[in-house]
């Protein structure tokens, strides 16, 4: 079992100090809830961090040795999860745990939550006790540019400044990126190049920057080698963006081709268009990589959840308990 403490503060960046007091520097968050008004401006105690020791740290789902679960493999429910992308052990884990609080609501997603816990990390993304710098990378219309102003949006309502950076988009996309930023009151800055990012970087002091990336096609290898030119001249961190109404094999060979950019973190999008969302849980847990965020809609910032075990338990119970009522009415018919 996952060991977790919670720590609640008026701000995220007291609740993490609290966290890392009693849990040493390197603590993981699991997970941060805003409890009270949205803003951490309020007076009140309004944020819920729960953090684990940095032992308790997620292995990559691709490094785990697979699993064959005795008894589990004629099982409707369990089938249509690993269809879904999800790793047999995580499924076994999850059927049984629904199986056992199904019906009970807010225990059984607690109870989901102290599970996913175990596969998926996620990954806080508010610029906390410093600076943070994004670079979201992927194919071309999965959602970049509008998750990169969600982004920016929320960071900005919860009192942190934000900024994008266009990264070799062309005059079109960045005039579109342009009036919906002014809309938002983000600054916008576009960057031809590498050297021009680079320098961009250096003139800014916002603690939160968006580097909002050509689209890529994830079969192009020089394309790839191209942007990872223009982002090496920077520390960031790279995010693979990624929809979830494709193909999972597609998405999960996409992912892999964006490797030479060292991806650190995934941002899953268009979780709307598709009637399997759950295939998120199935794509985190096999791509390994601390899920920052997922989408939910074209609106700016409203279709947009920051990643975190209890959204992707709300998640989860959503799934199973479709998927059950289903097989119910094909089993009946
Ligand atoms: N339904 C739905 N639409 C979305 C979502 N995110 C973005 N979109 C829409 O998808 C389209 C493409 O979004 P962009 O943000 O421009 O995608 P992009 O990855 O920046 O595209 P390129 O810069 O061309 O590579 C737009 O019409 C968005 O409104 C989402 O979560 N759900
Ligand atoms: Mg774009």
């Amino acid at each position: 079992m996952l060991e977790t403490r919670t720590y609640r503060a008026e701000s995220i960046q007291a609740a993490l100090l609290l966290a890392k007091a009693d849990l040493g520097p390197d603590a993981v968050i699991v997970d941060v809830r805003h409890i009270g008004p949205r803003t951490l401006r309020g007076e009140d105690g309004v944020v819920e961090l729960i953090a684990a020791p940095a032992q308790a740290v997620v292995r990559p789902a691709e490094t785990r040795r697979p699993v064959t679960i005795p008894g589990s493999t004629g099982d409707p429910l369990f089938l249509s999860m690993t269809a879904l992308g999800l790793g047999p052990r995580f499924t076994e884990d999850l059927v049984r745990t629904f199986r056992r609080y199904r019906g009970t609501g807010e225990a059984l997603r607690r109870a989901l939550a102290g599970r996913i816990a175990h596969y998926i990390a996620v990954a806080p993304w508010l610029p906390v006790g410093g600076r943070a710098i994004l670079a979201l990378v992927g194919p071309t219309g999965v959602g970049k540019t509008t998750t990169a102003l969600k982004l920016a949006a929320t960071a900005r309502a919860d009192g942190f400044p934000a900024q994008v950076i266009s990264l070799a988009g062309d005059d079109g996309h960045d005039m579109r990126l342009e009036v919906l930023a002014r809309g938002l009151g983000v600054p916008v800055i576009r960057a031809a190049n590498g050297t021009e990012l680079q320098r961009a970087l250096r003139s800014s002091t916002a603690p939160f920057t968006l580097i909002d990336t050509v689209g890529t096609n994830p079969y192009d290898p020089r394309a790839i080698a191209a942007l990872e030119a223009a982002l090496t001249t920077a520390p960031l961190v790279v995010c693979v963006t990624l929809p979830v109404s494709g193909d999972l094999d597609e998405t999960l060979e996409a992912a892999r081709r964006y490797a030479p950019l060292r991806p650190r973190a995934l941002i899953l999008t268009k979780l709307d268009e598709t009637r399997r969302p759950g295939m998120a849980l199935g794509i985190a847990e096999r791509l390994g990589r601390p899920l920052l965020a997922l989408t939910t809609g074209p609106s700016i910032p409203q279709d947009f959840v920051s990643a975190s075990t209890s959204a992707l338990a709300e998640l989860a119970a959503w799934t199973l308990e479709r998927l059950e009522r289903r097989l119910r009415v094909t089993d009946r018919s």
